[in-house]
């Protein structure tokens, strides 16, 4: 292929593959800290073109009005040596004048994008590998509940997220709404957002964290405030005792074949901190920090089999008679 056609294919691409929309992108602000963050990333882009065409001028002026060489190369020659101190030093007082101004813009931004207005929700967002533990924290311990991987917010209220780690460093990045906040084991950080209108909005851990870090994934889904009132209250009951004998076997051998040595069931005697809280798993959209959209078949697959799926992730594969699969399967899907 003829180069300037590669070349040109090479930038076509790029523009299509920046992704500049979507439910997980810094252009498409939903939050007044990610538009304060996009009208900053603006004004960047916008005076480093300036910068560069300035700078791509010079050179052409430059080769353009190129002198043939001199006999003598080292004999002062005091014009161009005045005109080359001028220009150096106009150049030199533009660069000071650009630094200074974009750090008032970007120092400017601060107020907004680290707000610390007190919140109507927190919530405390604990990274694992290689997945989210979302507690809600409310003044009263009957409205604190956990979930994970799926983090709900009313639209309009201050949200604050305080960050911590119980392995390595992770980073919690949802750029609809917000910059990202590194999560540091015994250091709490903490990030506010504010969602502008109701909406799905994906996050992605940020910084590498191990062999499934691209399968840490999460949405942060903002809803009207009665809706979000109704969901919390949902999540915070225990959850419900099984009716039917398949979804009591289910749930038996949910603790027999010791899944609940891993995991919480609220309201249940499987009460395992090591891996996602799943008393309502049912309601959740995805499994495995959205990895997977959440139905029969993939959680089947999953319960089958997690390392095909996140391979190294740190539940491990049980050997289950497909009996036993289909009972506990039952169970977890009753799990609303
Ligand atoms: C040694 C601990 C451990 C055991 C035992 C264990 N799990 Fe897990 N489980 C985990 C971890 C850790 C994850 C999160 C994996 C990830 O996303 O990286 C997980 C994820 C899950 C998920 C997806 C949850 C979500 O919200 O994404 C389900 C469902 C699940 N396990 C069911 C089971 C069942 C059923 C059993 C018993 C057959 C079981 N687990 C046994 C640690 C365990
Ligand atoms: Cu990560």
């Amino acid at each position: 292929m003829v180069v300037w056609l590669r070349s040109c294919l090479a930038v076509a691409a790029t523009c299509l593959l920046t992704s500049c929309s979507g439910r997980q992108s810094a252009f498409n602000a939903q939050a007044a800290q990610s538009e304060e963050i996009k009208r900053i990333l603006l004004i960047f882009i916008a005076v480093s073109t300036v910068v560069w065409a300035a700078v791509m001028l010079a050179l052409l002026l430059g080769l353009i009005q190129r002198k043939r060489p001199r006999d003598q190369p080292l004999d002062p020659h005091d014009v161009f040596e005045r005109r080359a101190g001028s220009a150096i030093l106009v150049a030199g007082i533009a660069t000071t004048i650009t630094v200074l101004a974009l750090s008032v813009v970007s120092y400017g931004a601060q107020r907004t994008v680290f707000a610390n207005d007190p919140a109507a929700v927190t919530v405390k967002v604990i990274g694992h590998q290689w997945w989210w533990e979302v507690q809600y924290q409310a003044d009263s311990p009957h409205l604190s509940f956990t979930t994970a991987n799926e983090i709900r917010v009313p639209v309009g209220q201050p949200v604050t997220a305080e960050l911590e780690s119980a392995d390595v460093i992770h980073s919690f990045w949802v750029p609809s709404l917000t910059g990202k906040m590194d999560l540091v084991t015994g250091q709490q950080n903490t990030v506010q957002f504010t969602a502008k209108s109701p909406g799905v909005y994906r996050g992605q851990c940020a910084e590498f964290c191990g062999a499934q870090h691209a399968h840490m994934a999460f949405t942060v889904t903002a809803l009207p405030p009665d809706e979000y009132r109704r969901w919390r209250d949902h999540q915070n009951q225990s959850a419900p005792s099984p009716s039917d004998p398949l979804s009591i076997r289910g749930e038996q051998l949910f603790r027999g074949r010791g899944c609940g040595l891993c995991h919480t069931i609220r309201g249940t005697l499987a009460g395992g901190q090591l891996g996602p809280d799943l008393t309502h798993i049912a309601s959740r959209e995805t499994i495995a920090a959205g990895t997977l959209p959440r139905n029969s078949g993939n959680l089947a697959a999953w319960i089958a089999d997690p390392q095909h799926i996140k391979p190294g992730n740190l539940m491990p594969k049980m050997s289950l008679r497909s009996d036993e699969l289909i009972a506990i399967l039952h169970y977890l899907e009753q799990l609303q």
